[in-house]
């Protein structure tokens, strides 16, 4: 049998708009599987720790200006660059709770509207990547978002383009993907997380899930 079907972790995704709580669900999650006996680890992108990560840190933070392809290819080889690592972990029965990936980085490129940088090309760079087993969407508006406080002080933090995010997502959004009110309470978001992502975790245990490529 291949090793690709053999029990394996899970890969999950988040993605969502801005202040959604990505990083604070993902967070519970992982410290939730943990204390339930799963291997499980946290991972985000960008990676900011990479040579390349530390490009694009430069960027968001505007202290670098990069080409809008340069940067967008900067994004995925990012997510090529783990590639590997990401592959063993899963093997090895680690489950990988993600906080962003690929659709992040088409989304926030395509809102750019750049000439010549439609939809199609943004995705390009990233086919072929591990895809994941579940996409957690955290739905939000750009005026609930505003009430947590307002953006912060990166590149991309403004609610115009932020409002081009979102539409940019909802175009990309297919019926796989597991759409959350986030604007509940952050316990009840868990709650449910918890419950779908579990099954997910233990179909991928029992075996026979192949990984999957991106954009299949
Ligand atoms: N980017 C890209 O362009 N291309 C790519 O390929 C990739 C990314 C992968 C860095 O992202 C930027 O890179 C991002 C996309 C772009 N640009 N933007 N904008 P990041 O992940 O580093 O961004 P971040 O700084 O972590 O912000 P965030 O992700 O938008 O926030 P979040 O993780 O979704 O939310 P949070 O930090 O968990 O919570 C935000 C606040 O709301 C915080 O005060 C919480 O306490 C509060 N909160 C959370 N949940 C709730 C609920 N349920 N109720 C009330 N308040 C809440
Ligand atoms: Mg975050």
């Amino acid at each position: 049998a291949s090793t690709q079907h053999q029990p394996r972790g899970a890969f999950i995704v988040f993605e969502g708009a801005d202040r959604a709580g990505k990083s604070t669900q993902c967070q519970m999650l992982v410290e939730h599987l943990q204390a339930a006996g799963v291997a499980a680890e946290l991972w985000r992108f960008p990676d900011r720790t990479t040579a390349i990560g530390k490009m694009i840190n430069s960027y968001l933070t505007s202290q670098a200006e990069i080409d809008d392809a340069a940067v967008h290819l900067l994004f995925s080889a990012n997510r090529w660059e783990k590639r590997e690592e990401l592959l063993r972990k899963l093997r090895a029965g680690t489950t990988l709770v993600v906080d962003r990936y690929a659709y992040s980085g088409v989304a926030f490129t395509a809102a750019k509207g750049a000439p010549g940088l439609d939809r199609a090309w943004c995705m390009a760079p990233d086919a072929g990547l591990p895809a994941p087993d579940a996409i957690f969407f955290l739905n939000l508006t750009v005026e609930q978002a505003a009430a947590r406080g307002g953006y912060g002080e990166e590149r991309y933090e403004k609610a115009d383009f932020q409002r081009k995010v979102l539409e940019q997502f909802q175009g990309m959004r297919d019926s796989s993907w597991r759409v959350i009110d986030a604007s509940q309470s952050i316990e009840d978001i868990q709650q449910q997380l918890r419950e779908q992502a579990g099954a997910v975790v233990a179909r991928c245990q029992r075996g026979g899930e192949p990984i999957k490529q991106l954009w299949g």
